[in-house]
């Protein structure tokens, strides 16, 4: 038996944390992992993991997980040769689009395509040919109103201000639970360490969310907000920075912001505070303690980006940094420099250039907004949606009315998918595309580089051998798109692997062959534990992609949405409405397979506050229906004081009860999914972006 030590980035979530993982040559030739840990020479995440990592051996030794391209005929599946999978799917896509036009084919790209590099270098090389504006993606579900924001203002949708979380002195976190989630759009392994840190140096952190959440239960200060708030919170505090004249210059060009001024002047915090629950004074007394600290961060996640104004929360949110002087700042926000910089290298975006056919929702970069899926299929006439390619995602699960987009699908003439599960969704696939697993793949984390608190780097080769057979992500989309563009007659550029390609990236960037970094594939093999670049710095300035090269404050289109905002009339205090939840051991809808995460009680129950249950004579413990305009699902109730009075929290990813779903330790515990309640028709109108937070339903006794 030999035992080999190897060092690799987890891929799982945006926080990258550092591996080491044992494999073993046993005696019978096999190569088997023996151990999963936490990489403690990993400067970045400092030996820091979450049970999810050790999981990665259930992913790969998971009976479940599909080894082959499987076609379905009926309810049953069989194996295909790759080839023949191609050609039927070139035939099949090219048939539709010639009978039904080019939209007639969607796509819809699910989240663990940003986290596998094969999937960002080549999923375009296939679906690019497909031309269709039908494309979709978890984007919509998620931080879309981020990118639109930091492409209105800054100009590029990938500039994102990241916290300097290690230097900063108050860190103001609405909408997003780090502890369970380990940081989103804001790359921060080992998080609950650099939050305490932020403490033990004197400095505060505080949470706004509906639910005291593990996060919340280790700050300083946490404000319980009505769901959907959010933005009016925000109005109030950037309403008293200016009141107050607690405002400090920026060196930054900054065009608009006498429009800001006179566009809140009327946004006080006590008219605010009737829109969202909190007292007025303790919004200004956050305003002030904000623009007093030495350095501070606003910082606004999922939980506010997924909300009705969601876009105008991510303005919000820089606008505070910027007129408190903590934009571009140390201790602030600030952008991230990475080895291979997406800002640099791509197109800043692009806005309502066309819009759906049923709903008229705005593209943006390509998509379309995910809530407009199902209609397009269901929705006859000209344009209609007749086929659908899948790529690691679960719609079904994860989009709003999901048991609408379930239907839909059955509809279709024609889907594939390209993922390794006959899950809710893969089920309606006539083809599954399975990839090899993440361990039998070179990783190189080109998104979350992007986001991450400090500037690193790393590349790690594969650990285990490519299974006879097998193909990649990105060599499953270079046959596609060759089968494809043969049968269409197309061009098709010949192509280079991802390494290569990011090889090309690295020695082009600010670290490469121009630096005395020298960056290239080749010289990151000295690192396998990764390579720090540096603290974050200020570079905004020279960053900025605005046609004048200022930070546009007031965007028009921002702007604009005030009114709809000023429309809305105050939520009904006795309204009850759902908010998500996450845990540390599952990952939006694809690890509930794997027995070490599962096992004890379930942790997928409905949440609601004593006195809520005791009102409706609940009991802890009781099954109840939960229902809203889309839906209604029966789940079992626990009682949580952790819970806002008149807030509800189910966690999303659940629901593998339904027929068909090859994956049997999640079907044991099925869970049901709380995209079955949230509404397709709920949206933050001015991005599109779907609202899963504050979603009003009613709960009963089963
Ligand atoms: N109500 C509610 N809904 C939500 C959310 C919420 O908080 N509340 N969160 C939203 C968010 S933030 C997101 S990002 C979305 C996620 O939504 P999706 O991206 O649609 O769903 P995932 O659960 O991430 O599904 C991942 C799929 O990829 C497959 N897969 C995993 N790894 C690979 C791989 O390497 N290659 C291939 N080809 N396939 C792979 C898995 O088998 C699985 O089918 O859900 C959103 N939905
Ligand atoms: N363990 C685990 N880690 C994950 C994932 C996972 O599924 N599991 N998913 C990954 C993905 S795809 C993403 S995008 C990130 C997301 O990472 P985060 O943005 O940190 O998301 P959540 O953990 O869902 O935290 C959202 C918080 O917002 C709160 N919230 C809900 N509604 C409102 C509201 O109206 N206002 C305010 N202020 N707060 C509200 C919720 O109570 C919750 O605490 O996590 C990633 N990491
Ligand atoms: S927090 Fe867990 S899942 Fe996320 S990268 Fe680290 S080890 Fe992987
Ligand atoms: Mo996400």
């Amino acid at each position: 038996m030999t035992k080999t030590l190897h060092h690799r980035a987890c891929h799982l979530c945006e926080a990258i944390c550092g591996l080491t993982i044992e494999t073993t040559l046993e005696d019978d030739a096999c190569v088997r992992i023996t151990s999963i840990k936490g990489d403690a020479l990993d400067t970045f995440s400092r030996g820091h993991i979450c049970p999810k990592a050790v999981a990665l051996q259930d992913i790969q030794n998971d009976p479940d997980r599909l080894r082959q391209p499987m076609r379905r005929i009926g309810s049953e599946w069989q194996p295909i040769a790759w080839q023949d999978a191609f050609d039927l799917v070139a035939e099949r896509l090219l048939d539709i689009q010639q009978r039904h036009g080019q939209n007639a084919v969607a796509v819809y790209q699910g989240n663990p395509s940003v986290h596998n590099y094969g999937l960002m270098t080549h999923s375009n090389y296939f679906l690019g040919l497909l031309k269709t504006r039908n494309r979709f993606s978890a984007t919509s579900v998620d931080q879309l109103p981020h990118h639109l924001t930091s492409y209105l203002m800054y100009g590029h949708g990938l500039l994102l201000p990241i916290p300097d979380i290690d230097h900063t002195d108050f860190m103001l976190i609405l909408g997003g639970n780090p502890l369970a989630s380990n940081g989103s759009i804001m790359t921060v392994p080992d998080v609950e360490k650099r939050l305490k840190a932020i403490q033990a140096r004197g400095g505060k952190v505080v949470v706004v969310d509906p639910r005291r959440s593990e996060t919340a239960a280790i700050a300083d200060q946490h404000v319980f907000i009505r769901p959907g708030g959010d933005a009016a919170l925000l109005f109030g505090l950037l309403h008293t920075l200016f009141a107050e004249d607690l405002t400090r210059d920026s060196h930054l060009p900054v065009d608009g912001l006498k429009d800001v001024r006179a566009a809140v002047a009327h946004m006080d915090a006590d008219t605010m505070s009737q829109r969202c629950g909190v007292p007025a004074e303790q919004i200004r007394q956050l305003a002030r303690d904000f623009a007093c600290a030495e350095s501070a961060v606003c910082y606004g996640r999922m939980g506010v980006s997924t909300q009705a104004f969601g876009t105008l929360c991510h303005w919000l949110v820089q606008l505070i940094n910027l007129v408190t002087g903590n934009l571009d700042r140390v201790g602030g926000a600030l952008c991230t420099e990475p080895a291979l910089d997406l800002v640099a290298s791509t197109s800043g975006g692009s806005f309502n250039r066309w819009q759906s056919r049923v709903s008229h929702l705005p593209e943006y970069s390509g998509e379309l907004p995910v809530s407009a899926l199902a209609e397009e299929m269901l929705t006859e006439g000209d344009g209609q949606v007749k086929a659908l390619v899948t790529v690691a995602g679960n719609p079904v699960l994860s989009t709003p009315n999901g048991r609408q987009l379930d239907q839909a699908l059955e509809g279709l003439e024609f889907m594939v998918s390209i993922d390794l599960y006959i899950n809710e969704t893969t089920r309606h696939a006539d083809l599954i595309l399975p990839s090899t697993s993440a361990l039998e793949n070179d990783h190189y984390d080109t998104t979350f580089n992007l986001f991450a608190v400090r500037n690193v780097t790393r590349f790690n080769r594969a650990i285990l051998a490519k299974p006879e057979g097998a193909l990649h992500d990105w060599e499953i989309f270079v046959g596609l798109a060759k089968a494809f563009a043969a049968r269409a007659e197309r061009e098709l550029k010949p192509t280079v692997s991802p390494a290569h390609m990011i090889d090309r990236g690295l020695r082009a960037g600010a670290y490469g062959d121009a630096s005395d970094v020298k960056l290239s594939l080749e010289t990151l093999r000295d690192y396998p534990h990764g390579l720090d670049l540096g603290a974050l710095k200020p570079n905004l300035a020279t960053r900025l992609k605005t046609a004048n090269q200022h930070i546009q404050a007031a965007p028009e289109v921002i702007l604009a949405d005030l009114v709809r905002f000023a429309a809305v009339p105050a939520p009904s205090p006795d309204q009850l409405l759902l908010i998500g939840r996450r845990h540390v051991r599952s990952n939006n809808s694809w690890m509930h397979n794997y027995h070490r995460l599962v096992k004890g009680k379930p942790r997928h129950q409905l949440l609601m506050h004593p006195d809520d249950l005791a009102h409706r004579g609940l009991s802890d413990g009781q099954r109840v229906r939960v229902r809203s305009r889309v839906g209604m699902i029966e789940v079992e109730v626990l009682g949580s004081v952790d819970m806002m009075r008149g807030v509800v929290s189910l966690p999303h990813g659940w629901g593998h009860g339904r027929p068909g779903v090859q994956m049997d330790i999640a079907r044991e515990q099925p869970g049901q999914s709380a995209n079955d309640l949230t509404d397709e028709q709920q949206l933050d109108a001015l991005s599109g972006n779907a609202v899963l937070n504050g979603v009003p339903v009613t709960v009963a006794a089963a």
